[in-house]
């Protein structure tokens, strides 16, 4: 039987995601800490001998089946993203100097979104908003046409390569879709109830227009600087607000136009929200989002 590093280097291999050597790698500083491991900024020394700055994510422990499962969708559904909006992929290591899995991944040096928003709560960075929700619905439209699903899309996966270019990243729950194109939520990871749809939270199932009602809640949050949504509700008080019809309300500032768009991305009935693709074009009518 096959140990479980070559459990994931193998059937990746031959889905042609590349596996890169310790040689190659080189680590630098400790970026953060997530529930699967950690993040260091570092250098990937490709074959050809360009030397690319990388984020290398190190799976926690080694011989964790189901972190390695986790790991190893991830690395199959980055693979597949190729787009300007979407964090690239560059190859997967099994470090035998860590003692544990890698993902290499393109370096975002400015770290997250929701960061940014805490560190700048001024008005000074308002004019950026409209620029990044079009980047991101580019990237989630560009998902949504290769019948990927997301299902964590929030500010705080949104990393930043500067003030102005901003990408999807953390593909850790999502899926490519079936030909239904829904996915039904199986295993007992830890989701994001608030900013989930109704038909993800009582139903569990996830579609691209369950990700547009994330991108609303997403764009929310860019709007209030990173307010947590319905901040002090429990998860029933939640359910139950959302399925009366409650709604977050209107962030201070922000044009009855925007909060629109937002609220109808939290239509109750997912067939009536936009898709990416529509919110391409509402937006493309909207003055500030016209860069
Ligand atoms: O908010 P942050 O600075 O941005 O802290 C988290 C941490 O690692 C754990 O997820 C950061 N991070 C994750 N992926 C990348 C990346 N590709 N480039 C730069 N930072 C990253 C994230």
């Amino acid at each position: 039987p096959l140990s479980p590093e070559e459990h994931l280097v193998n059937p990746l291999i031959n889905k042609k995601v590349v596996v890169i050597q310790d040689e190659q790698l080189t680590y630098g500083k400790l970026l953060g800490e997530g529930n699967f491991g950690k993040v260091y900024e570092g250098t990937y020394h490709e074959q050809h001998g360009k030397v690319v700055p990388v984020a290398i994510k190190a799976l926690k422990g080694t011989m964790d089946m189901k972190a390695l499962e986790e790991m190893k969708k991830e690395a199959y559904v980055m693979k597949e993203l190729m787009h300007p909006c979407i964090v690239r992929l560059y190859g997967i290591a099994n470090s035998k100097r860590l003692g544990c899995l890698l993902m290499v991944q393109e370096l975002l040096s400015m770290g997250s979104m929701l960061d940014y928003l805490y560190k700048h709560p001024g008005g000074a960075v308002r004019s950026l908003f409209s620029s990044w929700i079009t980047q991101i619905n580019h990237g989630m439209a560009y998902m949504e046409k290769k019948h990927f699903v997301h299902r964590d899309l929030a500010a705080r996966n949104i990393l930043m390569q500067s003030q102005i270019r901003v990408k999807i990243s953390d593909f850790g729950l999502s899926r490519r879709t079936s030909n239904n194109d829904y996915y039904i939520q199986r295993s007992d990871t830890p989701i994001p109830i608030a900013w989930y749809a109704p038909e993800s939270l009582f139903e569990y199932k996830f579609t691209s227009k369950s990700d547009v009602w994330s991108f609303g809640i997403t764009m929310w949050e860019i709007y209030t600087h990173g307010q947590y949504p319905y901040e002090t509700m429990e998860y029933n008080e939640l359910c139950d607000f959302i399925q009366r019809g409650g709604r977050l309300p209107p962030p201070k500032g922000c044009s009855r136009a925007i909060y629109n768009i937002m609220y109808r991305c939290w239509a109750q009935d997912a067939h009536m929200r936009p898709s990416f693709a529509d919110l391409l074009k509402l937006f493309a009518t909207r003055q500030e989002f016209r860069a």
